[in-house]
């Protein structure tokens, strides 16, 4: 039988979690790609990331989000909502945890926001493989006590040595409602290519500056240009203050030249053609309340 006369299914997850619990990594590992960027620093990603797994008569819409953690600027607020909106929005939610961090505030505060949705709810402790058998039993307790009845299913994973997600995608392909597919079979995001190459400066950044660095950056896409001898990409990074600009620049621009090296080599990867970068540095203090810069990657600005 071909596909086309099967019933075919297809819907949306929302991966939650604290900021840096791996959600982003697991959405990698799933797709066997990369999609959306990682970090070892907080609040690595800032907008959804929609990822696409089709599976024969299944296709699944993994909805990656910002981390949820206390936002106190507009910026961070905006973030944190769009992750709220993508749990509204979906099928089924997969929650992910830290298990080293265990129970947190932002654990508490999470669970409060799934107990007043009626959507299937999947609880996967990641990072397992750093943690001891024992400890992970302690803490699956301790969760069931706190909540009770919450969770449909858990699952013990390791997003990044890809362990223990099989059972986790049977569960997802599972709530998955009949429907049509939204994608093309090989389709495998849906973010625009000017933003996914500004997604990967922006990773090297996070990468190659310390501290509190990233977090005054924005980065946009200005043109990409298609030659015969291969692609051509200007990138304007901007950044709240002279001093930052100086720091990605670095002392006779040896930083930029290295972020600018590795976004490079990883572009001609994605896009299979030599690539040229071109990366400008700009001051712009007040980008994080300047309304086009949340419009650009999908996040609402509230006046
Ligand atoms: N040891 C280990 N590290 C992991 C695992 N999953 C993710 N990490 C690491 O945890 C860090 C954060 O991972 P991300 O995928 O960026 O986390 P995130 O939840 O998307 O973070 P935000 O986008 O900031 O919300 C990275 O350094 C990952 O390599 C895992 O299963 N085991
Ligand atoms: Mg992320």
């Amino acid at each position: 039988m071909t596909i086309k006369n099967k019933k075919t299914k297809c819907g949306f997850v929302a991966l939650i979690g604290a900021t840096n619990s791996g959600k982003s990594t697991l959405l990698n590992t799933i797709l066997d790609t990369k999609v959306s960027i990682t970090s070892h620093k907080v609040q690595t990603t800032r907008n959804q990331i929609r990822g696409i797994k089709t599976l024969s008569n299944t296709q699944i819409v993994f909805i990656d989000t910002p981390g949820i953690f206390n936002p106190k600027e507009k910026f961070d607020k905006a973030m944190v909502s769009s992750a709220w909106t993508a749990m509204n929005d979906s099928d089924c939610v997969v929650f992910i945890l830290d298990a080293q961090k265990g129970i947190t505030k932002t654990f508490d505060n999470i669970i409060r926001h799934l107990k007043t949705i009626n959507t299937p709810i999947a609880l996967c402790l990641n990072k397992i493989d750093l943690l001891k058998k024992d400890d992970l039993l302690k803490l699956t307790s301790e969760i069931i006590k706190v909540a009770p009845n919450l969770f449909e299913e858990i699952f013990m994973i390791s997003a990044l040595k890809n362990d223990g997600i099989k059972s986790l995608l049977d569960w997802i392909v599972d709530k998955m409602p009949e429907s049509p597919f939204y994608f093309d079979n090989n389709a495998k995001t849906d973010l625009p290519l000017e933003l996914h190459l500004a997604e990967i400066t922006r990773e090297k950044i996070y990468q190659l500056l310390h501290q509190e660095l990233p977090y005054s950056i924005a980065i946009k896409t200005d043109s990409i240009e298609y030659e015969e001898k291969g692609i051509t990409i200007k990138q304007t990074i901007y950044t709240s203050s002279e001093n930052h600009k100086s720091i990605i620049i670095g002392a006779g621009g040896t930083k930029l030249k290295s972020i600018g090296t590795r976004a490079r080599e990883e572009m001609s990867i994605i896009l299979g053609k030599k690539v040229n970068l071109f990366l400008f540095v700009k001051v712009k203090k007040d980008w994080r309340n300047t309304p086009e810069f949340f419009t650009d990657i999908g996040l609402e600005f509230k006046k």
